[in-house]
């Protein structure tokens, strides 16, 4: 894989997904205009825009529905979530963070207050827009909305982010680490890929091969994630580099230590591209994703 690959695979669609953001990041209620300034904030920083580009690739490239404006709908309030999310990780009670891409968090640049309210509104927002998605069956929009729910709530994010933040109450443990990485990073990733197929009213076998792809290539992120802590700089990564290791985190390196944690995210890389090869993609660009994953630096 080239950079430019990459780049070109990312650039059109980050720019479709940046301006539907804009639009639905505007009030005219002169009360919230502070709120919305906030979530526009965080929603604006620079985020790389992946869960989202990994739905509109998957409607391209595997079901041939090239702009399809409902689609990108739900991929915006996918990246509402994940934002949502890095806001609440960032607050002191979590990982008490400063500086996420390079810029303040939302809690130093504005206040904790706000940052608690722009993340719940991003949240509610995100939901929201997803059941106005244009262009879907009224069932596949629940179905939708289900999966996204099991996949961020007690079910996935929440119950993962819980079991990290209070990692002393449990073993440590490859069952812990699993659980963890499984349900705080994977699984929103992991619905990235399933989301499209359920809302085009695809069939359940192909849900569950986007299901098994978009699991391991989750997992695959968050080993990475545990790898570029320990090898990038504050500077590279945009945030402060060596947290886990400082918080004494539960991470790949942590518990099999760097060389083995990089033999398993060639594994999980592996794992994710056969189970890319029992789709019919029409392009390699699920595969150069996945390769972006794996040799990714921040
Ligand atoms: C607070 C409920 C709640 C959940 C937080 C996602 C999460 C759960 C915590 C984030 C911890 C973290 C940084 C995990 C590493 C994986 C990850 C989500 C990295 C950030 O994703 P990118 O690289 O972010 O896609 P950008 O900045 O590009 O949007």
């Amino acid at each position: 894989m080239t950079r430019k690959n990459l780049d070109s695979l990312l650039s059109s669609r980050k720019s479709r997904i940046d301006n539907h953001l804009e639009k639905i990041l505007k009030t005219k209620d002169y009360f919230a205009k502070n709120l919305y300034e906030a979530m526009h904030y965080s929603v604006s920083a620079g985020g790389k825009r992946l869960r989202p580009a990994i739905m509109l690739l998957i409607g391209d490239d595997l079901f041939a529905v090239k702009n399809h404006r409902g689609l990108l709908t739900a991929a915006c309030s996918v990246e509402m979530i994940h934002t949502y999310s890095l806001i609440h990780d960032d607050l002191p009670a979590m990982d008490n963070d400063d500086f996420r891409r390079g810029l303040p968090t939302l809690h130093k640049k504005y206040d904790e207050a706000t940052a608690i309210l722009a993340g719940d509104a991003l949240f509610s927002l995100a939901i929201e827009t997803f059941l106005n998605a244009d262009n879907f069956k009224k069932e596949n929009l629940l179905k939708g909305i289900s999966e996204l729910m099991s996949a961020i709530g007690t079910g996935g994010m929440v119950a993962g982010q819980f079991v990290d933040t209070k990692a002393s109450l449990f073993e440590r443990n490859f069952d812990t680490l699993k659980y963890i990485h499984m349900k705080k990073t994977a699984s929103l990733i992991r619905a990235s890929f399933t989301l499209p197929a359920i809302l085009l009213g695809k069939g359940e076998n192909t849900v569950k091969k986007l299901s098994k792809l978009g699991a391991a290539a989750g997992m695959l992120f968050q080993i990475v994630d545990d790898i570029i802590d320990v090898t990038q700089t504050s500077k590279v990564l945009g945030k402060t580099a060596r947290k886990d290791l400082k918080q004494n985190k539960l991470t790949y390196v942590s518990l099999f230590g760097l060389e083995e944690a990089k033999r398993m995210a060639e594994k999980e890389a592996d794992k994710a591209l056969r189970a890319s090869r029992a789709l019919d993609f029409k392009s390699d660009s699920v595969e150069i994703m996945i390769d972006y994953f794996h040799k990714r630096i921040k």
